[in-house]
């Protein structure tokens, strides 16, 4: 359960990224779950020229792309959900159950992933603009609803279906993570709470020291960073 250059497992990240952007790269998202699994994985790390033949894997040009020699899948989503459907730690095996984790896995993903991330790109791109300081209001107040809703769901559970964690808490833990940047969650603290609990998992420690690893490993010296 952790790098091995011989794995069967690859995943493709990112060399490097702006500062702001670490621990928040979406490779995390399969890492963590390889973790979870205690799958071995390998990683192709891509600059910003992607290579030769990439588009034909990836259509949007990005990553994370997954490559087990089986299966060859783009999108967070469905790569995640793959990999729970091997291991019951991640997705319960009973129709309800599994269910239940998917249905957050795409309550992350397409409920408050839009709301959050556009109320967080009009800070991180375009602060000083004057169309953004006028979106601003009704984009975090359409960021916050959703962010409501989750707090109001989970309330003083551990995680969003009770006291077992799944890859729908994965996706969701990781969403929140850029909501906290965009210091989204002041007024729902148990998403504060339950944003921690992700963290804590020693798998996501080791997902995101090794994406971090890679960024110190590749940082750009002099003039060019
Ligand atoms: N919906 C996709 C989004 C993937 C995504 O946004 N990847 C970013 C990194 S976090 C990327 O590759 N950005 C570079 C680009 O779009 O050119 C997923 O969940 O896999």
């Amino acid at each position: 359960m952790s790098i091995n250059p011989n794995a069967q497992i690859e995943i493709t990240a990112f060399a490097w990224v702006p500062e702001f952007a670490h621990g928040l790269v979406r490779d995390l998202r399969a890492r963590w779950a390889l973790e979870e699994a205690g799958l071995d994985y390998r990683v192709r790390l891509l600059g910003q020229e992607r290579p030769d033949g990439y588009l034909k894997q990836h259509p949007f040009d990005q990553v994370p792309f997954f490559d087990d020699g089986v299966v060859q899948i783009f999108e967070t989503g469905a790569i995640v959900q793959y990999i729970g459907e091997k291991s019951e730690t991640l997705l319960p095996r009973d129709p309800q159950g599994k269910y239940r984790a998917i249905q957050w896995t795409y309550a992350a993903l397409n409920s408050v992933e839009p709301a959050v991330q556009q109320r967080v790109l009009l800070d991180a791109f375009y602060g000083d603009q004057e169309w953004a300081r006028l979106r601003k209001p009704s984009a975090d107040e359409f960021a916050r609803l959703k962010l409501r809703r989750v707090s109001d769901r989970l309330a003083d559970n551990d995680w969003l279906e009770g006291d077992r964690f799944t890859i729908g808490d994965l996706m969701m833990v990781t969403v929140l993570r850029l909501a906290a940047r965009g210091e989204l969650l002041s007024e729902t603290p148990n998403l504060i709470d339950y944003v921690k609990r992700g963290e804590a998992r020693p798998a996501f420690q080791r997902a995101l020291q090794d994406q971090l690893a890679v960024f110190r490993e590749h940082e750009p010296q002099g003039e060019a960073a």
